[in-house]
């Protein structure tokens, strides 16, 4: 093979469509999930949960439990006393955020219908499970803080020691920032001669309905207490388990084998794994949890939960002028993990694409007594971007223009990128002319607009909708000085480290821990190309504190522009690593040097060596000059110097049969710009599965709580989890503004289409049937609430 031929094969890998190398042992039942781990002697551990929202729990009595055939122990919070401690808080948005003790297992009072009261362990998991039904708990029901609204006013107390429900409130002013003017001015401004949109919208309460649930191993018998977690974060869960037991980080080892999702919802270090891991350590035998789906929907947490009130003001032209956003957040009985900060994430993007000329954002926390909140799939941006792309779309029809144009008039042009918001951030690059002129042609916007107009004209059953969506998102969390300033408790950096084999080929690590998003793959086609080896020839390893050591692991659409950032420093690092040796084995200068397509080649001769070449002479020759290190590995850690701002333009057709309420989507377009891809076909499964949970939170998902406190919706009879059946094939394409963040250009996508779609299917929505005088429909657009705000305005929207 000539080193030209070899050149072409190896190159070129980013931008190609490879099948992920993980769904072989994924798809075949080759893999072993967190429950398929078994060990000898290994005991089984079930929970006790309190059915009630909120209790004092007045006694236990354990004896027929313990009694019961093959149980090893029955423990209580008391039991286990001072030792719980606190979970940890990460994100306290303020240092005055008020925030109870979380134990993972309270001894005297219960704060959600699910809290763990005792747990039993014993040989087999159904005996662990039938001696949990064994425990007798008597409890005293207290009042339970469910309305959120309610609970802002303190009516009832969610931890009455707190004396307040009020967890935090954080407050951003664009005239106190510099970044703007004054809002209240610019809407007094509107009201005597513009527009002002007022609205209320409800963000209802989700969850990630992972596929796989949560489990749990812990082995406390090695050297190292080894704990295996269907999580997506093993890198922080080391690190909470170590501040909150205090074994040292380097006795405990957390491994997340192959994870079947997670959506945000395995971003926790959850009272479960604490306790498993606490009493592993104090029984000295092996123990393993598993969650049954209905625990999972029960207290695997939940997101969303918001009401927002929002005033828009603009110009009688449309030239909007301010906005001002009152956010209210459930966070549910705890502050989890990161919890309380993931409303404040929204505060950022509700000016969206547009260049507000003010903008203030008030957001108050509020605890209640429901399983708490925290990140879902978009984590403050799905709200933000619901809202605004609504109160565009209303104020277009309050205006009478089409909501593309008044977008258009608003938006920030391409050329006056990178752009500083009135928020406060640089968003990086953008073309949403070039986007929305793809996807308007795509979509055959102006057939679909005359189609409507007949069919409002003739008066059909089944009216025609059609709903845009032009979003944007901050996404690779995040520059740690950013962090730092709303009071996040760790950085926001990746690590990752390259070494070359023996063989030629690589071996590679990454904090990233990935649990669907294909990142073996993914990062095998950098490396390919960055190293110029066959990307076969790359092995990435992930989710293992002792393979990967360092790592601040998956969410906020991170890994490929900060973790990936990590990997190509590191690979740069591995070729200026090799390069000396390459000029003393080609007895060249080091400076006659060119390195292209994983090659090493004499300049103006056709002497060189592959770098795999450089790798083995290393190994097998012994043959490197004087004081060099005899290995080709490195490792980088990348402290992103911004977030990047993919953007993309959806749009989507959607029939409402007026007699029943029942919608039907028509057609769905989008369009993003996510900057370079690396995988075209890793690129679409994201974004497909991101828009089919937007959607689904526009018309099917909602976790509902009776006025005890009881999630009524607590399986998936009640909480509509839509399926392939309910989704239609969806038109996908992309336009590209490379990212001036990240080496490679990208941008992004893992929560894209969850951000985009929701706006994009209520608007078409409302917009089927504006002309009865609808402007809002609660979501999810139930055909009983569709039907309603048509037939009967003083029920409906
Ligand atoms: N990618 C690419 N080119 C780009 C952007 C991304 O090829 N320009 C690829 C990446 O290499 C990676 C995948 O797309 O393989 C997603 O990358 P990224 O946007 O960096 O997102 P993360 O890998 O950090 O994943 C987190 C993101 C989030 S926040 C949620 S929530 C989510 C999601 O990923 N949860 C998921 N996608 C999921 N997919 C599955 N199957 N399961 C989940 O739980």
């Amino acid at each position: 093979m000539t080193a030209t031929q070899e050149r072409a094969e190896v190159a070129q890998e980013i931008g190609r469509d490879r099948r992920r190398k993980e769904d072989q042992r994924l798809i075949t039942g080759r893999t072993r999930w967190t429950d398929n781990i078994t060990m000898p002697g290994m005991l089984h551990l079930a929970m006790v949960r309190s059915p009630f929202a909120h209790a004092t729990i007045t006694s236990i009595d354990k004896s027929e439990a313990e009694a019961a055939p093959n149980v090893v122990a029955v423990l209580t919070g008391a039991d286990l006393g001072e030792s719980q401690g606190t979970l940890i808080n990460a994100w306290a948005i303020t240092t005055d955020q008020v925030a109870p003790a979380h134990p993972p297992m309270p001894p005297d009072r219960v704060s959600f219908a699910g809290e763990v009261v005792a747990v039993v362990v014993a040989r087999s998991a159904a005996e662990a499970r039938d001696a949990a039904e064994l425990v007798d708990v008597e409890y005293d029901e207290l009042p339970a803080a469910v309305d959120l609204k309610a609970a802002a006013r303190d009516e009832v107390l969610a931890h009455p020691d707190l004396g307040t429900n009020k967890s935090a409130f954080w407050k951003f002013d664009s005239a106190e920032a510099g970044t703007g003017g004054d809002v209240d001015e610019a809407i007094a401004k509107a009201r005597d001669g513009g527009v002002v949109i007022e609205r209320e919208y409800r963000q209802q309460r989700l969850i990630p309905a992972f596929m796989e649930p949560r489990s749990v191993v812990v082995d406390p018998t090695g050297e190292q207490i080894t704990m295996w977690s269907a999580t997506q974060i093993p890198h922080i869960l080391r690190f909470a388990l170590a501040a909150t037991t205090g074994v040292p980080e380097s006795k405990i080892r957390v491994i997340a084998p192959d994870v079947g999702g997670g959506f945000g919802g395995k971003l926790q270090t959850t009272p479960e794994e604490w306790l498993v891991f606490a009493i592993a350590r104090r029984l000295g035998k092996p123990v393993k949890y598993t969650e049954t789906r209905s625990e999972s929907l029960m207290v695997g947490h939940h997101g969303r939960d918001q009401w927002q009130k929002l005033t828009l003001s603009a110009e009688k032209d449309g030239t909007v002028t301010g906005l001002k956003v009152e956010l209210l957040a459930d966070l549910g009985s705890y502050v989890s993990l990161i919890g309380g900060g993931v409303p404040v994430l929204g505060a950022f993007m509700f000016n969206a694409i547009y260049k507000f000329p003010a903008y203030q954002f008030n957001c108050q926390t509020v605890l209640t007594n429901k399983t708490w909140t925290d990140a879902y799939r978009g984590a403050g941006r799905p709200e933000a971007t619901f809202a605004i792309e609504r109160l565009m779309t209303e104020l277009a029809a309050e205006l009478d223009m089409d909501p593309l144009e008044l977008r258009e008039k608003n938006w920030i042009r391409h050329e006056e990128f990178p752009f500083t918001t009135v928020a406060g951030l640089e968003y990086d690059t953008g073309n949403y002319e070039a986007a929305t002129a793809k996807a308007k042609e795509m979509f055959g916007y102006d057939e679909l607009r005359e189609e409507q107009r007949r069919r409002r004209e003739a008066g059909d059953t089944v009216q025609l909708g059609i709903g845009v969506s032009t979003f944007t998102e901050m996404c690779g969390l995040a520059p740690s000085r950013v962090l730092g300033q709303l009071n996040y408790g760790a950085g926001g950096w990746e690590h990752a480290s390259v070494r070359m084999l023996a063989t030629g080929k690589v071996e590679v690590t990454t904090g990233a821990s990935a649990h669907g998003q294909g990142h073996e793959t993914a990062f095998s086609q950098i490396i390919a190309d960055r190293l110029g080896v066959p990307f076969e020839d790359v092995e990435v390893l992930h989710g293992d504190t002792q393979v990967a050591q360092r790592g601040l692991d998956t969410y906020g659409s991170r890994s490929l522009v900060v973790g990936g950032e990590a990997l190509v420093r590191a690979a740069d690092k591995v070729i200026e690593k090799a390069r000396p040796i390459a000029a003393h084995l080609l007895e060249a200068s080091v400076d006659d040097l060119e390195f292209s397509g994983g090659r090493f080649s004499v300049k103006g001769t056709d002497q060189g060596m592959s770098i795999a070449e450089v790798s083995t002479a290393v190994f097998t020759a012994h043959d490197y000059p004087e004081g060099i290190e005899p290995q080709l590995d490195s490792d980088a850690t990348y402290d992103p110097v911004n977030f990047n701002y993919p953007h993309g333009t959806h749009l989507c057709a959607m029939e409402v049969d007026t007699e029943t309420g029942q919608v039907k989507m028509r057609k769905y377009v989008c369009v993003d710009d996510i900057g370079t891809i690396i995988n075209p076909l890793i690129v679409s499964g994201q974004v497909h599965g991101g828009l089919v949970q937007g959607i689904a939170q526009a018309l099917w998902e909602e976790a509902v709580y009776d006025d005890a406190g009881t999630l009524v919706s607590g399986s998936f009879t009640d909480y509509l989890l839509p399926t392939a059946a309910d989704t239609i094939s969806f038109d996908i394409d992309h336009t590209s503004s490379p990212s001036i963040t990240n080496t490679l250009g990208t941008k992004g996508v893992g929560e894209a289409g969850t951000i985009a779609s929701t706006p994009a299917v209520v608007n078409a929505v409302v917009d089927a049937v504006r002309h009865f005088g609808v402007n809002d429909i609660q979501m999810p657009c139930t055909p009983e609430r569709v039907w309603k705000a048509v037939h009967d305005r003083d029920a409906g929207g």
